[in-house]
């Protein structure tokens, strides 16, 4: 009898009302040549058949999108951006759309944005309004594009409705709901700038956001999402802003940050609702985070907060960019909705020292609101700490969604005490490699658009500036270069190629790996590690190498230093696969990455072209010396046309 009971409910639908949004027309929102991006079409695909193929799917209640309407959309947005937004697709637009997105941060539109855009929006506030009436206990509603970033008038951040502070007005709104105060939980490791914004002043929404932010070095990229924000006017103390001050969090960070910060609070505060900005983009193994909150660690993350609002919970998808990391730590969010495992367990990590530090920094902040938050912290609970560059337990490099990832991610949801942390096999060496690495300093010498910082910052945090028709994934290790300082090389400067995946049309820089005494060349160094230059080579390399070994390790360094230079034969068709050794600079080896001889060889015999620099690219590299404080404006122009006229 018990054995036929247990049978039939994994099979039938759960006692739990959980809705579950799906609707492939979101997928038709992409770049406009299908270029890859890392928000992408496939990312709500893969949640999909990840919850289908689990049995999710078919104990929930599936619902397709509607369109919101733009009398909801207005209570977010102004009415110019509304009408962008509603034309963007259309015909008349074909000429001028790539140019709009272009002068946005991190948008990209094609003929599918507008329909997507308002289904994505119209979909939270479906799931929402069922939620709020008790048709479901709980729902997730697997849209794009996300919203968090979008603003009041503006689309910015992969973002162009703000699909959750619809949804909540919209709630607020619709008096006979009952709903009168909401939680915004936005766990997305970006901060949610937009909704942040919309709710400034006003009590009835809590908006919480844990988010990196490195003293506004983090996307994006100002002091924002600084914990000092609280909310201004009847709204100050309703916005809590948790800003992490490194990568690489994890369970027990984001966990202490749930027990001393948001559950207390959200006691006191008593929500009628929840909604979440459930962005997985913190989770292990995600390209832009940098963090490694496991699908576990989100389903404690969500189990605590089905205490609050009587379970009245919404999901909403944001970020999150690998497609293993997330559609596991979705499957681990819906089993906690359906509420038909027990999440048990406890972490054997440690939170950082930087975690104490901000969680009392924004306990401090906020205690005047929220009594809860007055007392001290036990000192025996903030000694338990871990250092800051502890190892690492994931590999994936950058584009390349890795494979040791996929095994890593497999358990779902695996308590991180059988993780071991720090000895377990499944470290493997693409592991150990970059924290041998991390500890080594190099000066990476910069000739080309690199010279221009936000440039060479894409290389490090990720993301795509002026002028770039290419998104940068980024280093694993996302820290800013330690130092950085100008140098002049008796290199030759010179331009080649017809066009780049990254400026394209036209040639980009080159240094002659040869010395003359009569040339010279400008070098913008900056000091990173040496896990960092292999990111850099990667990138700069285009290639699809698995990083699981690094390109350059510390016996290319030896070799470099001792012939000058030498050729990576694992990206030996990318243009800058040759490692150039420039001397020492306190201590420290400069290393330049540029073509081998043998192309100098294919430009001096017009086998490959020579070819000027695109009037953008010249633009950036003028910039870079400008800003620099090395040439002048007229100056930094001629030294460039030089470059760009002279013959080999
Ligand atoms: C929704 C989200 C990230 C934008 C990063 C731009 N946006 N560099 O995760
Ligand atoms: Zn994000």
């Amino acid at each position: 009898m018990e054995a036929v009971e247990t049978a039939s409910r994994s099979t039938s639908r759960s006692l739990r009302r959980v809705g579950i949004l799906y609707d492939e027309r979101m997928c038709r929102h992409h770049t406009p040549d299908d270029e890859p991006h890392p928000e992408n079409p496939n990312r709500i695909r893969a949640i999909w058949n990840k919850l289908q193929s689990a049995g999710i799917s078919q104990r929930c209640e599936v619902l397709s999108a509607k369109e919101a309407e733009d009398k909801y959309i207005l209570s977010v947005h102004g009415k110019s951006h509304v009408d962008l937004i509603r034309n963007i697709s259309s015909q008349q637009y074909n000429s001028r759309r790539n140019r709009i997105a272009s002068n946005l941060n991190s948008i990209y539109l094609n003929e599918g944005s507008s329909e997507a855009a308002y289904l994505a929006a119209g979909s939270v506030i479906e799931v929402a309004k069922r939620v709020a009436k008790g048709e479901l206990d709980s729902a997730f509603a697997i849209v794009r594009p996300p919203g968090h970033h979008a603003e009041h008038d503006e689309a910015m951040g992969f973002c162009l409705y703000n699909n959750v502070a619809i949804a909540t007005n919209f709630l607020l709104n619709e008096k006979e709901l009952g709903i009168n105060k909401i939680l915004i939980v936005d766990w997305d490791v970006h901060h949610g700038n937009g909704t942040q914004k919309t709710f400034w002043k006003d009590p009835r929404v809590l908006f919480f956001s844990v988010h990196r932010h490195e003293f506004g070095n983090f996307y994006p990229s100002n002091d924002d999402g600084d914990y000092t924000m609280i909310g201004e006017g009847p709204g100050a103390g309703y916005n809590i802003n948790v800003p992490w001050e490194n990568g690489r969090c994890g369970d027990a960070d984001y966990l202490a940050v749930w027990d001393h910060i948001l559950i207390p609070v959200a006691k006191q505060f008593n929500p009628d609702m929840i909604l979440i900005s459930a962005g997985f983009d913190a989770a292990v193994g995600d390209p832009l985070g940098g963090c490694r909150v496991t699908p576990y660690g989100y389903a404690m993350l969500l189990r605590k907060l089905m205490d609050f609002a009587r379970g009245k919970i919404v999901l909403a998808l944001e970020g999150g960019y690998n497609l293993t990391s997330i559609s596991n730590s979705a499957l681990a969010c819906m089993e906690v909705l359906l509420d038909e495992k027990t999440v048990t367990g406890s972490t054997e990590a440690y939170p950082f020292e930087s975690t104490w530090r901000v969680i009392r920094a924004v306990r401090q902040e906020l205690k005047a609101f929220w009594s809860v938050l007055a007392d001290e912290l036990p000192t025996k609970l903030i000694s338990q700490k871990a250092p800051i560059p502890v190892k690492k337990i994931l590999i994936s490099s950058c584009d390349s969604e890795a494979e040791d990832v996929e095994e890593l991610l497999q358990g779902v949801i695996r308590p991180l005490s059988t993780l071991r942390v720090d000895e377990d096999r499944r470290e493997s060496a693409s592991v150990s490699w970059r924290s041998d690495l991390s500890n080594i300093d190099i000066w990476y010498a910069t000739f080309g658009s690199n010279m221009w910082k936000p440039r060479f910052l894409c290389y490090i945090e990720g993301g795509q500036v002026d002028g770039m028709q290419k998104l940068c994934s980024g280093s694993m290790d996302k820290r800013p270069p330690k130092e950085i300082l100008w140098k002049i090389f008796p290199h030759r400067l010179f331009f080649g190629r017809e066009s780049t995946r990254t400026w394209g049309l036209g040639g980009v820089a080159f240094l002659h790996p040869e010395s003359k005494n009569k040339d010279i060349v400008h070098m913008c160094l900056y000091r990173i590690t040496l896990e960092q230059f292999n990111d850099v080579l990667h990138q700069e390399n285009i290639s699809s190498y698995d990083m699981s070994s690094p390109l350059f390790d510390l016996t290319s360094l030896d070799c470099v230093k001792e012939k000058g230079s030498i050729n990576l034969e694992a990206v030996k068709k990318g243009w800058y696969h040759n490692v150039v050794y420039l001397g020492m600079e306190r201590d420290i080896p400069i290393l330049t990455m540029t073509c081998d001889l043998s192309d100098i060889e294919n430009f001096k015999s017009g086998k490959v072209p020579l070819h000027a620099p695109s009037e953008d690219y010249a633009n950036t590299l003028v910039k870079g010396l400008v800003e620099g404080g090395q040439l002048s404006e007229e100056e930094a122009v001629s030294y460039i046309k030089e470059a760009a006229t002279k013959p080999l």
